[in-house]
């Protein structure tokens, strides 16, 4: 796990979500007029992970599990991911389901993690993410909610590292909603403080474990557009007041931000980070990959320059992950 740890987010590098389960790239295709199938999930995905260069910037990729079972010529996607020096992963929670008959959506998956464990470490792959969506209203998220949704993290967490698995942890907060900075950095606070605890009860080992997570942002129906060192500001108080020093490092996700501001928003927060205690690195899914699947269109002619745009991307995203854009 040590060893995982460590290389996961090294200097200049940062993890690709690559992990969207069926019905998310269904919705991603269908946006950009890409038929989905699982031939077309694996086209797509072999485009992304033969781009020359990738290894320089990423440390690990998340895989879905319809993608580890798939093929890339001789080798399995994590084998060929293996062979060029880059960490395989998987996202192993189930999705969500309806919280108590309320609005609220909690995260499954538990009760069958330990037998799939199992399977995938035969499969190679090395770490685990599970996610929790959490959105802000006047009354959400509940305190049971929260509760019940991060107790279920913390388990994640325990099991996983009982199969040698480094786990990711990712709760995270919707851009939806009318939400201000403030309420999204005290939710966000208050989240993160709920899992530590959680994860501290089962013991789980800090040093061993990443946090994937938000950056504080207003709610994309505020009608405000909060500015990169607003973001980081708020961002940065947020985990200072609840992310303990032996956490392995933290990587943000892109939530819905365009690729420019998730970059520029990253770059702030690296600047500004002064002597926090962990490494700050990017594990972004739609803003590394939204221009590359919209250039590549499903059509194998367009596979040079839809590569050439997503390492672009992925250059900048790696300065940003150094503060140095
Ligand atoms: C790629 O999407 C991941 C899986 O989501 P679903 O379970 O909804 O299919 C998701 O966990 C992703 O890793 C994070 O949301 C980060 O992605 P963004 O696009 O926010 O950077």
């Amino acid at each position: 796990m040590k060893e995982t740890a460590q290389k996961l987010i090294a200097f200049g590098k940062g993890i690709l979500a690559a992990d969207e389960s069926t019905r998310t790239i269904d919705e991603r295709f269908g946006a950009v007029g890409i038929p989905s199938t699982p031939e077309t999930h694996r086209k797509y995905r072999q485009m992304l992970l033969t781009t020359p260069g990738i290894e320089n910037f990423l440390g690990g990729v998340i895989f879905f599990d319809e993608t580890v079972r798939q093929r890339l010529g001789d080798e399995t996607f994590p084998e060929y991911l293996v062979g060029r020096g880059i960490i395989p992963g998987i996202k192993v929670d189930e999705g969500l389901e309806p919280f108590n008959g309320t609005e609220e959506k909690i995260t499954r998956g538990i009760e069958t993690l330990n037998d799939r464990l199992k399977e995938y470490g035969q499969m190679g792959l090395k770490f685990t993410k599970w996610r929790a969506a959490i959105s802000i209203s006047d009354i959400f998220p509940s305190d049971p909610f929260l509760a019940e949704n991060m107790e279920r993290m913390a388990a994640f967490a325990e099991i996983s590292q009982q199969n040698n698995f480094v786990p990711i942890v990712e709760p995270e907060i919707l851009l939806k909603g009318t939400h201000t900075t403030t309420r999204c950095g005290e939710i966000e606070t208050k989240v993160l403080q709920v899992l530590f605890e959680k994860l501290k009860s089962k013991n789980v080992d800090l040093e061993n474990l990443f946090l994937k997570t938000s950056m504080v942002l207003p709610g994309e129906g505020s009608g405000v557009k909060a500015e990169p060192l607003e973001v980081a500001h708020a961002t940065l108080r947020a985990l200072k007041k609840s992310v303990p020093p032996e956490v392995a490092g933290i990587v943000f996700l892109s939530g819905g931000q365009t690729p420019d501001e998730a970059m520029n928003n990253l770059n702030e927060i690296v600047k500004l980070k002064g002597d926090v205690p962990w490494e700050i690195s990017f594990s972004f899914a739609r803003a590394l990959q939204e221009e590359a699947m919209r250039e590549w269109a499903g059509k194998d002619e367009n596979v040079p320059a839809a590569q050439e745009t997503f390492i672009k991307r992925l250059e900048e995203v790696s300065k940003a992950r150094n503060g140095k854009l």
